[in-house]
């Protein structure tokens, strides 16, 4: 008995100095020291000795139990204290930390701040309004007649008969009028829809219309803000001209056309070797949209203009396909 003893206690130790990680452990302590582990037998066999063996054996089976429990131990701790020292090679708390990918506003939302701002210390106020809009707000109250071909199903997304996508920011404007006495003066950022798609128009873009009502208020006064406008988003040296056009709204109604930007009037591809760049549409109010409002036309005069965002930031950055806005290519919008 007692030789089995010890040929036992050299086997375990021998087994658990060869174990190679802590399943291992588990195996050799389930193998001599579980329910049916050989030590356990080893113990149960004493007690069938007979009783002057019993004293000795049981000492040396029990003091071999507690070498063979210490020798597990000692193991396990030996992985884990190798596991800590794993988790610490792989975590180098001296590398600098991965930069975070900061985000920033789309180039269109800087665009249409940057010109609100100008025209907020010039005294306007910033005026949002519905994307869906009524046949009355956003042509009948602009004196847009039922036969001008604005209102033809090709321009306009129709959601039903009297209601359509808002096809500009005018009808804010209409709506702010309708709402309070002159004096006025509005900016109206945001979203216009029309039936069109190509490089240089989506089917959604951006506006900022703006509007100022009030007494004595001339073409001149048009002039003025909007030479302060351009001069603010390109720059102190930019020249512009107001060519005669067309619009139901205003009368008399001009395109304004800036310098070219890129070749300062000496003729490139963008200006079309026209020196100019249209960049607005403005006027004086049409009396019959004052009557639509119930503004008195004799008291009060005022001018309104309105430009597409993606143009202006077209021009200023030399963006040649207005897709590239709507792609959410981080390579192009990182740039802003
Ligand atoms: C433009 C050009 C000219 C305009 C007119 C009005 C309103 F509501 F006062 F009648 N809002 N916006 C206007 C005038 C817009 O965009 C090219």
């Amino acid at each position: 008995m007692k030789q089995e003893l010890e040929k036992i206690e050299k086997e375990a130790l021998e087994a658990i100095r060869a174990v190679s990680d802590p399943t291992g452990v588990r195996t050799l302590n389930a193998r001599y020291l579980g329910r049916k582990g050989i030590v356990t037998g080893l113990l149960r066999k004493v007690s069938g000795l007979p009783p002057e063996e019993r004293p000795e054996t049981g000492k040396l089976a029990n003091k071999l139990k507690k070498r063979i429990e210490k020798a597990l131990e000692k193991a396990v701790q030996v992985f884990e204290a190798g596991r800590d020292k794993a988790a610490e090679d792989a975590l180098d708390v001296t590398l600098p930390g991965r930069p975070l990918a900061g985000g920033r506003m789309h180039p269109i939302t800087q665009m249409t701040q940057a010109i609100c701002n100008v025209f907020q210390r010039l005294g306007f106020e910033i005026v949002e309004g519905p994307d869906v809009e009524s046949d009355y707000y956003n042509f009948e109250a602009l004196n847009i007649p039922r036969d001008h071909p604005a209102r033809d199903m090709q321009d306009t997304f129709y959601i039903s008969e009297n209601i359509v996508l808002r096809t500009h920011t005018s009808p804010i404007q209409v709506r702010v009028m309708e709402s309070q006495p002159p004096p006025v003066r509005i900016i109206a950022p945001g979203k216009a829809y029309r039936v069109d798609s190509d490089i240089s128009h989506t089917p959604m873009f951006h506006q900022v219309e703006g509007l100022m009502v009030q007494e004595n208020v001339s073409f001149g006064d048009l002039k003025g803000i909007l030479t302060t406008f351009v001069q603010q988003i390109f720059d102190e040296e930019t020249s512009l001209r107001f060519r005669p056009s067309f619009f139901p709204f205003t009368e008399p109604s001009a395109e304004v056309d800036i310098r070219c930007v890129i070749c300062r009037g000496a003729g490139c591809r963008v200006c079309s070797h026209t020196g100019w760049l249209e960049v607005l549409g403005a006027g004086m109010v049409h009396p019959a949209v004052f009557e639509m409002v119930g503004y008195d036309t004799e008291r009060y005069s005022g001018f309104a203009f309105g430009m597409g965002i993606e143009r202006i930031a077209m021009l200023k950055y030399g963006i040649e396909d207005i897709r590239k806005f709507y792609e959410n290519d981080l390579r192009f919008l990182e740039q802003f």
